[in-house]
């Protein structure tokens, strides 16, 4: 018998994103995004880098298609550039920036790679915040429809899985926050809880009105995801009392009550509503409606997960908070829950009314002190242990009956990690930004094994 093995049909990918790899920043008629305002500013990203260069993706997307055909990989998640599509944001479309994605796209598809495609992962136009302060006003979600319209009218030849929006709550809560620096784009500091919540409703206001985009013009039947980082709640031990524990504090997270739930099931959770009280968004006729889209599928961004434990005390549970030397990997938040993978999709899957809602694990991955050895390679063990551990849990899902579907490791390689550029490594595959050499790390050997043997070695 053989352990871990995963169903056959079982999708193995690797995931990345615009603005941390393409570099390029002003070629093919691109104009600014937010991020290139923000990491232009001082003191806003570690280092001063900026996602100028990045990885030149841009230009070298042969040679990265290449690393995927190396690696084994039959899924690839990427995502699209509005300022190359519509670089003003509104109004016209710039055909040199599609034919980027095109070109992508018909190298993916001849070495049998298909595309993922997500249509927002955080770099807004910069014409639009100039305009009207992006995601603050409710003209983004339109604008953003717009937008989407013309990308799968010119690529839904090509691809025909869509998802719309990646993680709400980090380009709105990280980006708006009140009375303090926010550490993502565009940076600015709103007046009131109620605001930032005001732009997360925009945003998922945006996700509907997208959805029903592509499907007014996909050319061919498609398949629709939003893509989510929730909070995920794991109880102490898996005793029924703490069980039920997890499951209630699932439910009262603002990062799931006012996100995942509005999408699935058509309403903010009211254990959320009630605690926001006067600080909750305005929230039109007929917005609830437009959100709670139909999908396809669901794509969880799954790295980290938070304790809880059954409590005697009025809410009924409590978080706990992890010892001083509990072991994480190379960021502050980067605590290592392996079974988050596991307790997420149960969550969701059996509280949300959509048992059988295809899942995806849209991102897993870590950032490790990575270093060259004096061989050239990069030995990171720490990696493949916590990418091992991770896998396990999804398997569990998978051999429990719940609808998991693939995973996708983040990332295929290094690239500018947000507010932390370069300085923290999530790839599995080494960059020399001096060189943009690409040197595959021996977790890339080890998921390579994993992919071509479909289980968890
Ligand atoms: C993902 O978000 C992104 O989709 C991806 O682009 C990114 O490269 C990757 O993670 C690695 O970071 O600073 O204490 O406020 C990860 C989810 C949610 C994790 C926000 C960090 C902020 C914690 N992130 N969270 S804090």
């Amino acid at each position: 018998m053989t352990s871990y093995q995963f169903p056959e049909g079982f999708l193995w990918g690797a995931a990345t994103a615009s603005y941390q790899i393409e570099g390029a920043a002003e070629a093919g008629g691109r104009k600014p995004s937010v991020w290139d305002t923000f990491s232009a500013t001082p003191g806003r990203v570690l280092n001063g880098d900026t996602g100028a260069v990045a990885c030149e993706h841009y230009y070298r997307y042969e040679d990265d298609v290449q690393l995927m055909v190396q690696l084994g990989i039959k899924h690839y998640r990427f995502s699209i550039a509005w300022p190359r599509i519509i670089p003003d944001g509104r109004g016209a479309v710039n055909e040199e920036g599609v034919d980027f994605y095109k070109r992508l796209v018909d190298c993916l598809l001849a070495h049998g790679i298909t595309p993922h495609a997500t249509l927002f992962h955080w770099d807004s136009p910069q014409a639009l915040e100039d305009l009207y302060g992006s995601w603050q006003s409710r003209e983004m979600a339109f604008d953003y429809a717009d937008y989407v319209t013309a990308v799968v009218s010119r690529l839904g030849d090509r691809i025909q899985h869509w998802m719309t929006i990646n993680e709400i709550m980090c380009f709105t809560h990280l980006g708006y926050a009140v009375g303090k620096e926010p550490p993502h784009a565009p940076g600015t500091q709103v007046n009131s809880l109620k605001q930032i919540w005001q732009t997360s409703h925009h945003a998922l206001l945006a996700h509907g009105l997208g959805c029903k985009a592509i499907r007014a013009v996909s050319p061919v039947p498609c398949l629709i995801a939003l893509v989510d980082n929730i909070s995920v709640t794991v109880p102490i031990n898996e005793s029924p009392r703490h069980i039920e524990a997890a499951k209630q504090a699932f439910h009262t997270c603002g990062q799931n009550g006012g996100i995942i739930f509005p999408v699935l099931t058509g309403a903010y959770s009211p254990a959320l509503i009630e605690q926001l009280g006067s600080h909750a968004p305005d929230i039109r006729e007929g917005d609830l409606e437009t959100i709670h889209q139909p999908l396809d599928c669901l794509g969880l961004n799954i790295y980290t997960g938070t304790y809880v434990r059954a409590a005697d005390n009025k809410v009924g549970y409590e978080f706990l908070d992890l010892p001083q030397g509990y072991p994480r990997m190379h960021m502050p938040w980067l605590n290592i829950v392996p079974e988050s993978i596991y307790w997420g999709i149960r969550h969701v899957s059996e509280t949300l009314g959509c048992e059988d809602l295809p899942i995806l694990i849209t991102e897993s991955g870590c950032a490790a002190q990575d270093e060259l050895n004096v061989n050239g390679e990069v030995i990171d063990t720490d990696r493949i242990m916590y990418l091992r551990q991770h896998l396990k849990a999804a398997h569990r899902a998978v051999s429990e009956g719940y609808p998991l579907k693939g995973y996708f490791v983040w990332s295929l390689m290094d690239n500018f990690e947000w507010a932390w550029g370069y300085d923290r490594r999530f790839g599995i595959t080494y960059i020399d930004y001096e060189t943009q050499k690409r040197i595959p790390k021996a977790s890339f050997d080890w998921y390579r094994e994993c992919i071509r043997s479909d289980r968890v070695v």
